[in-house]
Order: structure tokens, then C-alpha cells, then sequence
């Protein structure tokens, strides 16, 4: 494949390197629709997708697969336009993003969270075509959001709508047809979908990750956590995010053969008769939600006996919660520690509890180089704390369309920088102990610091502003904004509801707001960060007086 016909703004593998991790059979060159087709010729009748009411065999599934390609197609999508996909956790969500990879096209991958804010912004870096939402879920409307979306982005040209899809276009629309007439298949080589970084600067940056690439993380987490077309997965979190997608996840389950059962929500109330109904043997939470299920699970008596395996990630789990797991769940944990950007960590099956309880597990692949290095980047002692480094089969080069950042968040020699500060035990495995990105990680959800406080500063009466984690018992971390105001301080619940207006996702609005004269400054006359943190911790503690 010439260069020419690659993805602009996408950084690749260099040639020699995408070369040895062909050689090594990591990549294998089909694409995550050929692999769902595979799945459908093999296993025809199985169920693959439970939703809701509606169960979908790996035949039904993939025949509404090549309807829906075939209503993009018809639409004017094309092989590489991108489509901002913002689906709760439906059946359509699989539809819409398979029938967009058997096209070439790109989903990018909002969360239902997210608001007119991150949806403008998605859409207008990636110059998305178009735009693919729920008529409303938990209360919210899309229709409106995409009203105010579509001014704002020339490119887009359509607003498909599953539901009641009032002006837009009807998403049954798309399925109307059956005349094949599709284009052939893309390349694995090519990138597939664009995922969403957690970030730590500015805007959301977004994640092009290749069909081969994915599939090599998918295949090998499914094999890691020995999946078979016995295993039910239960889809709790958002079915977009990395972690429910692709570690194992929905995707390792299609692979493996297995059923997918979706949650619309991730309540023990949801689940629970879920995981009875379906005899669901494995799901994935992060830790507020994991400690969710098990006060629930002691309170309550569900049949839960089907469930075989908890998987935690997302954010730090506690020793004392992951030692919770077994006795209450009656189920093995495993814990996982990864990012949109690739490597992902797991806890192994035979690994004894002191591993199990007490880190964050090892890579998947023998090829992900794990680097621990100091502020200066030189590798720090075997075992002791530093910046984690990686790079690998299934890592990216560089965000999309972000060549100046990229200059930052990767090494010369394509380390990506992931911001976490780990040490790593003589058996490989990593415990996270911290962060040196300026993010907060909200029980999973992160958010980047900078990127608030540029919505903050565009209130007239914030002259300054610092966002910093405070510690919470239920999410672990929350947002505390640190506010110098110009003249009188406006109230926190007015900055609260201007950030509301202004589209930002509800998970991004700080969750307190404390204002300050001025802000405790490093030696180099940076805002000290630590100092504001350390500060709220001991005013949350009753150590200071509010
Ligand atoms: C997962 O992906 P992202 O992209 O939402 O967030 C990645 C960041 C990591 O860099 C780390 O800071 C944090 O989330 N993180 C953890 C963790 N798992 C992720 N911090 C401590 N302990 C853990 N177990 O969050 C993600 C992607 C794939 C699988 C699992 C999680």
C-alpha cells in the first residue's frame, strides 16, 4: 500500500518494525468486520449480542453489519471518512461501528457523557462526515445536542438518529436495502477507528488505532483471559471505551465465540438480574463500581454463581477492596491497568494473591517494551518508581493530527509518554503509583486539568484558575477548581452552571470550587500543584477550616 493512500495526520509503525511484528504473527491482516464475518459463516445461529429484548445471532448480527455499510455507503460515506459514533450501550452501537470498518470508515468514538463541547470539538478536528447518536438516554436529549453541533461543523453532513430521529436521518433508513454494491475491504494495515485519550493538556486528543493492531490486543486478551464460546461478557461500562471494547471485552468475546450481554446501566438493580438471567461468567467495572457490587452483593442474595471472573481496571484499586472480591463475589479478579493509547496490563490466572491483590498485572505482549525512567529519562533502578514508557505491537506513534503534541507525548525513538508513575516487580508485573499527567482520574473517568481551566478562564469574573484531584472515599479522586477572581467571586454554582451551558460533559464540572488571592508557586515560578492538592486534602481532612 503506497503512503499516499494512508490516513493523513496518523503516524505508522516505521517500516522495519511493522515488518517484525508481521513476522512475529501479531498482525495478521484481517480486519475486525472480516473477523465478525468469520465468526457469522462459523457460527451462524449462535447468539452473539443480547439486548435488552432483542438477541442477534452472529448471522443477524452481521447481515444488519452489511445493510448498515450499505446505508453509509448510499449516504456518500466513504473508505477513511470519519463518523463520530455517540451510542449508549444498544446492539446498534456494534452495527454502526462494524458496518463503518467493512466501508473503511472511521468511527470516532465519543462517550454517551460527553456534551456539545467534546462533540463540536471531536467533529470539527476529525472532520467527521457524520454524526451517529441515541434520540435520548439517562434523561438526555442528542437531538438537541446535534442541533447545536451541526452549525458549528461544515463537513458534517448527516445526523443519524436511532430512535425517534424527528428532522434528521432515521437510522432504520440505513437498513432498508439489500443490493450489495459495496466497496472491497480495507486494509488491516489502516486505521480503523479513532478512540479518545483521556488527556492532560488542552483538547481531547484522538487515538488512531489499526485494524491489525486492535485485533492483535483483542485476540491476545482473549486468549489471556481464556475465553471460549462459553463465555458471556457482561457490558456494564461504556460499551466505547477501550477497556469494556477490547480487554477482552465485547470484541474478545465476538472473537472468542462467545456472547455479548449489554447493561444500560451499571447498577447492581441493572446487572444483577442480568448476570442471573443471562449466566453472564465475566464483566468488567472500574473500582467506585466494583465497590458498588460488592456492598450490594452482601446486602442482597442474586444468583451470581455463573460469574467467573471480575475483572477491575480503569483506576487504582485498593489492596484492601481487591481482597474483597472473592469472598463476597465468589468469583477470581483480575485486575487491569491500560489505556486507549495501547498497552494494556493484566493480573495472570496463576498469579498468588500478594500479586493479584497488590498490582496493577504485566503486559499482554512479550513485545511491549516497558521503559522506567526520571525526569531526565534514564532508566531508574530495577524496582524503583519513574515515569512509565512504552512502546509495542499494539502502542501508537503519535495522536491524530496532533504533530506538536506528539512532539511531547512521545520519545525520538516512539516511546509513548504515558504520564504514570509505576515500578515494576522482578516478575514484570507493574503497581501504579501515581501520575505525572495533569489529569484526574474521576473513578475511571479522566479529566484533563488544562482543558477545564481554559473553559473556567472564559468567565469574566475568573482572572485565574487551577484544577487539582482531591481525594474522595467512593470515586477515589474528584475535581476541586482553585479560582482567583476578578473583583467580587461569582458563586461556585454559578461557574458550575456556565460550564453546564457551555456543553461540557457533567463529569468534567468541578466538583468543588474553593477561591484563593493567589496560588503557592514552584521555585521555577510554576503554579505548585502539589501544594493546592495537599492543601484541599487537609481541608476535606478538618485539618484546615473551610
Ligand atoms: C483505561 O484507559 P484510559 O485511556 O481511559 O485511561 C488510561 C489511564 C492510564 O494511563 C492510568 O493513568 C489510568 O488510566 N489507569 C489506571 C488503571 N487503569 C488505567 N490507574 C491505576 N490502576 C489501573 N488499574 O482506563 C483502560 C483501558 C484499557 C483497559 C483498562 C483501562
Amino acid at each position: 500500500m503506497s503512503e499516499s493512500r494512508h490516513l493523513q495526520g496518523w503516524v505508522p509503525w516505521p517500516d522495519d518494525v511493522a515488518r517484525r511484528y508481521r513476522a512475529k504473527g501479531y498482525w495478521i491482516g484481517q480486519t475486525l468486520e472480516q473477523l465478525l464475518a468469520e465468526r457469522a459463516d462459523v457460527l451462524g445461529g449462535r447468539i452473539a449480542l443480547v439486548c435488552g429484548e432483542r438477541r442477534f445471532s452472529y448471522a443477524q448480527l452481521h447481515r444488519h453489519v452489511l445493510q448498515a455499510a450499505n446505508g453509509f455507503h448510499r449516504l456518500g460515506i466513504r473508505a477513511q471518512d470519519r463518523v463520530v459514533v455517540q451510542l449508549p450501550n444498544i446492539a446498534e452501537f456494534f452495527v454502526a461501528c462494524f458496518a463503518l470498518f467493512r466501508l473503511g470508515a472511521l468511527p470516532v468514538l465519543a462517550l454517551p457523557a460527553h456534551r456539545q463541547a467534546e462533540i463540536t470539538h471531536f467533529c470539527q478536528l476529525s472532520d467527521a462526515r457524520a454524526y451517529v447518536c441515541a434520540d435520548h438516554d439517562a434523561g438526555f436529549d442528542y437531538r438537541v445536542l446535534a442541533r447545536d453541533v451541526q452549525p458549528a461543523c461544515p463537513a458534517l453532513r448527516h445526523v443519524i438518529v436511532v430512535g425517534d430521529a424527528q428532522e434528521f436521518c432515521p437510522w432504520t433508513s440505513l437498513l432498508e436495502h439489500d443490493g450489495w454494491a459495496l466497496p472491497p475491504s480495507p486494509a488491516a494495515s489502516e486505521v480503523a477507528f479513532l478512540q479518545l485519550s483521556g488527556g492532560s493538556t488542552g483538547l481531547p486528543k484522538l487515538i488512531p488505532r489499526t485494524h491489525d493492531d486492535y485485533l492483535y490486543s483483542v485476540r491476545a486478551s482473549a486468549d489471556i483471559c481464556a475465553l471460549t464460546h462459553n463465555s458471556v461478557y457482561l457490558c456494564a461500562l461504556p460499551v466505547s471505551h477501550n477497556f469494556p471494547l477490547s480487554s477482552p471485552g465485547t470484541l474478545g468475546t465476538l472473537y472468542a465465540g462467545g456472547r455479548v450481554v449489554l447493561a444500560p446501566r451499571p447498577t447492581p438493580d441493572e446487572c444483577f438480574p442480568l448476570i442471573k438471567r443471562e449466566r453472564v461468567t465475566l464483566t468488567a467495572l472500574v473500582p467506585p463500581l466494583a465497590m458498588l457490587w460488592l456492598d450490594a452483593a452482601r446486602k442482597r442474595d442474586d444468583d451470581l454463581s455463573s460469574l467467573q471472573l471480575l475483572q477491575v481496571g480503569g483506576a487504582r484499586l485498593s489492596a484492601e477492596a481487591a481482597a474483597r472480591v472473592k469472598p463476597i463475589l465468589r468469583c477470581r479478579l483480575q485486575q487491569v491497568f491500560g489505556m486507549a493509547e495501547g498497552l494494556v496490563n493484566y493480573t495472570r490466572a496463576d498469579d498468588d494473591d500478594v500479586l493479584l491483590h497488590n498490582t496493577q498485572g504485566r503486559p499482554i505482549s512479550p513485545d511491549d517494551e516497558i521503559r522506567i525512567v526520571d525526569d531526565d529519562d534514564q532508566p531508574v533502578a530495577p524496582g524503583c518508581s519513574g515515569h512509565l514508557l512504552t512502546r509495542g505491537p499494539y502502542t501508537i506513534r503519535g495522536y491524530y493530527r496532533a504533530q506538536e503534541h506528539n512532539l511531547r507525548a512521545f520519545t525520538a525513538d516512539g516511546f509513548y509518554r504515558s504520564g504514570d508513575i509505576v515500578r515494576q516487580m522482578p516478575s514484570g508485573h507493574l503497581v501504579v503509583e501515581g501520575r505525572s499527567k495533569d489529569q484526574i482520574n474521576r473513578g475511571g473517568e479522566k479529566i484533563a486539568a488544562e482543558e477545564v481551566e481554559n473553559y473556567l478562564l472564559a468567565h469574566p469574573a475568573v482572572h485565574d484558575v487551577a484544577l487539582v484531584a482531591m481525594p474522595d472515599a467512593h470515586l477515589g479522586e474528584k475535581s476541586c477548581a482553585f479560582v482567583i477572581a476578578q473583583g467580587t467571586p461569582p458563586r461556585a454554582i454559578d461557574l458550575q452552571r456556565f460550564l453546564r451551558e457551555r456543553g461540557v460533559a457533567p463529569y468534567k464540572i468541578p466538583d468543588r470550587i474553593e477561591f484563593v488571592d493567589r496560588f503557592p508557586k514552584t521555585s521555577v515560578g510554576k503554579v505548585n500543584k502539589r501544594a493546592l492538592r495537599e492543601q484541599i486534602a487537609r481541608r476535606l481532612q478538618g485539618v484546615i477550616p473551610s
